[in-house]
């Protein structure tokens, strides 16, 4: 049975959209990184394999717009990526990414990969549990509104470990894990990593991304069966 080669996954955006992150949180290790997107002095990367990951930081710039015109619906993905720095809930996010479909006429994702890669990777240490345990029951809602006034000394004497936890999971990351142990303050570690990892988004897009690479696979198969000359057609008969 022919297999056809592999499909050739391309993982494009802007400077800084979060390529790499999201090929490390998706553990895309023969995917390619393309060079950004709209670089000064330099031309658009060709964009040509089987599957192409598009990822956009949050809002659609006139250049993201011009390359995803050009890209076939069924090749591409976008993944809608930084999604904690859109709107105050997931659900904004997802809104997001539903207008952004609608409009592009292309699959559209939400996606925190920088929280996924860590808990693809990484463990809740002990440490970071304690932190969080510390901190659990604070009603100033002004505590987690950003980096700066969680890390901030005047809070609490745990400076240090305030900035690790950040540094770490990233406020969105801080601010699920605290909601998640005040409902179950007995939550286990394990089980707020795998919460952490669904508050990520990455696994809608890994589904996505696989059926994908199943369509584009057998897409291969098929090409190379067609180009193989059969008995019939090779005229030896
Ligand atoms: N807040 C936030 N930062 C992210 C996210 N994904 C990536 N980043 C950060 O964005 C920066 C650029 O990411 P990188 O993967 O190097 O971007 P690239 O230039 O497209 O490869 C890094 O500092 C990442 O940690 C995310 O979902 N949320
Ligand atoms: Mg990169």
């Amino acid at each position: 049975m022919l297999s056809g080669r592999p499909p050739r996954i391309q993982i494009t955006g802007r400077a800084r959209a979060g390529k790499s992150t999201v090929r490390n949180a998706l553990s895309l290790l023969t995917a390619e990184e393309t060079a950004p997107l709209d670089a000064p002095d330099r031309p658009d990367p060709v964009l040509d394999a089987d599957l192409i990951l598009y990822v956009l930081p949050g809002t659609l710039t006139s250049a993201d717009r011009r390359v995803l015109e050009r890209m076939p619906p069924d090749r591409t993905l976008v993944v809608l990526n930084k999604a904690d720095a859109i709107g105050t809930r997931w659900s904004d996010a997802a809104r997001a990414a539903d207008r952004l479909a609608g409009t592009l006429g292309i699959q559209t994702l939400p996606a925190v990969a920088s929280l996924a890669a860590h808990t693809r990777t990484g463990i809740v240490s002990d440490a970071d549990l304690r932190t969080l345990h510390r901190h659990r029951a604070r009603s100033d809602p002004a505590f987690l509104l950003t980096e700066d006034l969680f890390a901030d000394p005047a809070v609490a004497e745990d400076t240090p470990a305030r900035a690790a936890l950040l540094e770490r999971w990233g406020r969105y990351g801080v601010a699920c894990a605290l909601t998640a142990l005040r409902h179950d303050p007995a939550l286990p570690s394990r089980s707020l990593l795998q919460m952490l990892h669904s508050a990520s988004g990455i696994d809608p897009i890994y589904r996505a991304l696989h059926e994908r690479y199943q369509w584009a696979a057998a897409a291969i198969a098929a090409e190379e069966l067609a180009i193989v000359p059969t008995r019939s057609g090779s005229g030896d008969e």
